[in-house]
């Protein structure tokens, strides 16, 4: 908490304000993703007072297999405290469904890159509500396409438009 999740806030810091390009961006997410990788199984296994800051249940909807910003998103969550469960690209909205269900996430997250697999973040949206499903669980959705608007439309509780975005309304949304 005092050393990796400061540096790669700041990291989000500089990319917002233009000082930090993609890659370095990329870069501090993932160095902080391995050292939390190495880290968290020994806090877990302590006394510490290690907590999670949520789970996540993140992936790219079906149909569409654009895989690198939705893998940005979800280590810059992983990197920020979030047990994020990757379920990676072109993943059915069944998929989608059945891990809510066993999980029991405290968020879901939709990425969607292509204007023809955006109705796909509503139908997971439509079959979550189907399963009794939608008020156990925060919906957010993201991808280049995506816009805030879409968001409402679809009945999502938030959009983000890139990972920093994407961990300030995943903190916001578990801290109430
Ligand atoms: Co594709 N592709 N692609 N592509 N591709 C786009 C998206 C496109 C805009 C290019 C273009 O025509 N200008 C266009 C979509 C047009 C549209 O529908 N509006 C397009 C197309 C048409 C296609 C194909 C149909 C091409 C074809 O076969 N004819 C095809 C579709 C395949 C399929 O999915 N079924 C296709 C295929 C591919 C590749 C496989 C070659 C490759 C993907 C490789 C991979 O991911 N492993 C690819 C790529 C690389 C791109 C571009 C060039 C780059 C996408 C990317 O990685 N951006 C893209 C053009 C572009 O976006 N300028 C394009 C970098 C990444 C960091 O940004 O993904 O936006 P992004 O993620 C951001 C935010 O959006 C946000 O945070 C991320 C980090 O800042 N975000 C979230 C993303 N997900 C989020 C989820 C959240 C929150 C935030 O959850 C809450």
């Amino acid at each position: 908490n005092k050393g990796c999740i400061p540096g790669v806030e700041k990291a989000g810091e500089l990319f917002e304000a233009g000082e930090m390009f993609l890659p370095e961006l990329i870069s501090a997410g993932e160095a902080t993703k391995v050292a939390m990788d190495i880290l968290l199984p020994e806090v877990k296994n302590s006394e510490g007072e290690w907590k999670s800051a949520g789970t996540y249940v993140i992936g790219t909807v079906e149909g569409d297999v654009h895989d690198i910003g939705k893998t940005i998103v979800s280590s810059m969550l992983s990197a920020s405290g979030f047990e994020v469960i990757d379920l990676g690209i072109d993943v059915p909205t069944k998929r989608f469904v059945d891990v809510v269900k066993e999980k029991k996430p405290d968020i879901l997250g939709l990425s969607a890159l292509l204007t023809i697999t955006m109705p796909k973040q509503k139908e997971v949206i439509d079959a979550l509500k189907e399963e009794g499903l939608r008020d156990k669980v925060k919906v957010f959705v993201g991808g280049a396409p995506v816009t805030a608007a879409w968001a409402e439309q679809i009945g999502a509780d938030g959009y983000a438009e890139d990972a920093v975005a994407a961990v300030k309304i995943a903190k916001s949304a578990i801290e109430g």
